[in-house]
């Protein structure tokens, strides 16, 4: 490696520690409003249950971030639980049903439907993804 591209290198890590550092002090002592930090928001999502199937299958959200799942079903009473996260809200033919919860840790967890509903029951069930933010994982 020549001499020159160490300290290029050297300066690139010295930067990026430098910029971590200052965020990770704004964002502590709240100087960056969390909106700003990390694009924190509510977040809609539909999901849709129906025999034998959650619409997505997968639901991704940022770490922090306040989730409403906005349920509906075409069918029957079905359940949409996200153990991991103590939530839980029944689907009901003919109305829309909300429930929220704030994403607070990241991982990969599981969402079912919790009522009997038939046959595939058990095969009811999808992917909560919580992804940390880029200024989190700085941080
Ligand atoms: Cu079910």
């Amino acid at each position: 490696m020549r001499k020159e591209s160490r300290w290029y290198w050297a300066r690139v890590a010295v930067t990026a520690t430098v910029f971590c550092a200052v965020a990770a002090t704004a964002y502590v002592h709240g100087v960056v409003p969390l909106a700003l930090a990390d694009d924190v928001a509510t977040v809609r999502i539909a999901v849709e249950a129906k025999k034998f199937a959650f619409g997505p299958k997968e639901i991704r959200v940022k770490k922090g971030e306040r989730v409403t799942i906005v349920l509906t079903t075409p069918d029957f009473v079905h359940g949409f639980a996200v153990p991991d996260f103590n939530v839980r809200a029944d689907a009901i033919p003919g109305k829309t049903v909300e429930v929220t919860f704030v994403a607070d840790k990241a991982g990969k967890f599981t969402f079912v439907c919790d009522n009997f509903c038939g046959e595939d029951h058990d095969k009811m069930m999808g992917f909560l993804i919580v992804t940390e933010g880029w200024f989190q994982k700085c941080i």
